[in-house]
């Protein structure tokens, strides 16, 4: 089979539900050494970028879209693994603490920014999904951390990103963490407006863009 057929197969996996499939076509990129990015973003991430599109249409309903939404979380588990042990940088880029706005139960991009924030040199702390913000501040605090990494995938859990920058300000803490927005309905202009440090529409996007603001305040 060739490359491209391997992730169109991959996609065709997820919208099809099929799990068995999505985690094969997953170990076989592995054995056959690929690069894992290409798989993520060529392969499956076009597959559950149309399941949402036939969800959007009515052809899809909430079973098919938690279904395939596992057979993606269990391709990308198979992943991780090799995604985050193929670490660039010995040495620490930064910390940074990720997860999921609370209200809001979509992990499957949060995972992915994650994992390649730490294949790449950063210390990861992933706090899930449906995080209170309060969490996002105490484990910065705890941890020390450079980076507040904040994921929406609705437009209700948008606005907890612009609460939080409220509540960053109202505690002084402001200028302690780097604050860095995603997810689907979140664009530059909706960073802008909320005072986030940056925004980044997928995760090498997201691994440029925290490069680019290490030590800066
Ligand atoms: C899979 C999915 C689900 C799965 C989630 C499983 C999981 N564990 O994540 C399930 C079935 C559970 C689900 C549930 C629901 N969903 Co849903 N879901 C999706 C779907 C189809 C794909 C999301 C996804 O995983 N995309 C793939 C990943 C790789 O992309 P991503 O998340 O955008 O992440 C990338 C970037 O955004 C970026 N990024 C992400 N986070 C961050 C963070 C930072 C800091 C940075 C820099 C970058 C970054 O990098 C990532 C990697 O490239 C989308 C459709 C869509 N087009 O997005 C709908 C969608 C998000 N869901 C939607 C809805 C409405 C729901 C439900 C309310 C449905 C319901 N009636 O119950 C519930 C929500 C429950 C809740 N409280 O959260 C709507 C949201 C509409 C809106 N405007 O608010 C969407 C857009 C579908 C639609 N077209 O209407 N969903």
């Amino acid at each position: 089979m060739t490359k491209d057929d391997l992730l169109k197969d991959m996609a065709q996996a997820i919208v099809e539900g099929d799990r068995q499939a999505a985690e094969a076509l997953a170990k076989e990129a592995l054995a056959r050494n690929l690069d894992l990015h290409e798989v993520v973003e060529k392969g499956y991430i076009p597959g559950i970028q149309k399941v949402g599109d036939l969800w959007e249409r009515g052809d899809y309903f909430l079973p098919e879209l938690i279904t395939s939404a596992e057979c993606m979380k269990a391709a990308m588990a198979v992943l991780r693994p090799a995604l985050e042990r193929a670490r660039i940088a010995d040495v620490s880029l930064g910390k940074v603490v990720i997860g999921t706005i609370e209200g809001d139960i979509h992990d499957i991009g949060k995972n992915l920014v994650a994992s390649m924030l730490s294949a790449n040199g950063f210390e990861v702390s992933d706090l899930g999904a449906d995080v209170k913000l309060e969490r996002f501040i105490q484990s910065a605090l705890d941890m020390k951390a450079d980076f507040i990494c904040l994921s929406a995938l609705l437009t209700t859990t948008m606005l907890g990103q612009r609460r939080f920058m409220e509540l960053l300000k109202e505690r002084g803490l402001r200028s302690q963490f780097k604050v860095l927005v995603g997810g689907a309905p979140v664009n530059q202009k909706w960073a802008d407006s909320i005072g986030a440090d940056g925004y980044a529409e997928n995760a090498p996007a997201a691994v440029k863009l925290a490069k680019s603001l290490r030590g800066k305040r």
